[in-house]
């Protein structure tokens, strides 16, 4: 009995290793699991579900034969994916989460989230969220061509590259006010999720008792993953390439 929870894999045609180690992952580590929440960011960029690149094919086949070997898998919006809609999430049979959800694994309730929210002090990027979080604005930009919304997406991932050199660490990582404020909401002493790309388990202290926040990393060097048991709830890292770590 165990589920999986991954985030930030930035999945692109020009990084075939990480899309080669995400489809290792889902035949080797994911069939065998009761369940596989994805909390973001699966895609480097996504601006519609029309675009039909191959790697979507790729992606969407592969989820499907997770779906049809019995395992159920659950998506949460990134930042950079966040215009993933319901006509992808059907070919992949994946089931839409909204931005925060709280879950139920083998008795421990458990908060799961993307992390943008979370980091309140870049005040640019959450003006920026709340923008590209528009009803109007997302409808105007779909029904724009896809070589313009690759454009513009590539215009904005430049910008957000560019802006994010000059911002200090700190601004960019969660606010502790903010996770604690987020887990009392909710009622939780666990929370796991991605966005920073800092691999970690943090103890905290909630009025409540004590909590763990679980930072999901990257898969840019290798793979990374929350594995939830009765027993553990465990961060673990493995070679994309399938070797030992
Ligand atoms: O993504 P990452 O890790 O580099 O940085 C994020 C924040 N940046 C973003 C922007 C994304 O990278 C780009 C998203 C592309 C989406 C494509 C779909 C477009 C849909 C449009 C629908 C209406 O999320 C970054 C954070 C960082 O995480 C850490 O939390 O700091 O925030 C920013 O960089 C925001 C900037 O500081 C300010 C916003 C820049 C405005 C850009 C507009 C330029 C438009 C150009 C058009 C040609
Ligand atoms: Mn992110």
């Amino acid at each position: 009995m165990r589920t999986l929870l991954i985030a930030d894999l930035h999945l692109s045609a020009q990084q075939p290793l990480v899309t080669a180690g995400f489809l290792r992952f889902l035949q080797q580590q994911a069939n065998r699991a009761d369940a596989l929440y994805i909390l973001g960011d699966l895609f480097e960029v996504w601006v519609g579900d029309d675009a039909a690149e191959p790697l979507h094919h790729q992606v969407a086949q592969a989820l499907q034969s997770l779906h049809q070997a019995g395992v159920r898998c659950y998506f949460i919006h990134g930042n950079r994916d966040f215009l993933l809609a319901e006509a992808f999430a059907k070919r992949c049979q994946l089931t839409l989460l909204p931005a925060e959800q709280v879950i139920e694994l083998y008795g421990r309730k458990i908060l799961i989230m993307h992390g943008d929210t979370l980091c309140i002090d870049d005040h640019a990027y959450q003006k920026f969220r709340r923008r590209m979080h528009t009803r109007w604005l997302q409808k105007l930009f779909l029904a724009l061509p896809l070589r313009w919304r690759l454009q513009i997406a590539a215009g904005m991932r430049a910008r957000s590259q560019q802006d994010n050199q000059y911002k200090p660490a700190t601004i960019m990582d969660v606010n502790a006010q903010a996770v604690v404020q987020t887990m009392m909401q909710h009622n939780v002493h666990w929370l796991i999720h991605g966005h920073t790309h800092r691999p970690a388990v943090h103890p905290l202290t909630l009025p409540s008792g004590d909590a763990q926040r679980i930072v999901l990393g990257d898969w840019h060097d290798s793979g990374s993953m929350v594995q939830v048991t009765p027993q553990a709830v465990e961060l673990l890292h493995f070679a994309l390439d399938g070797s030992p770590c």
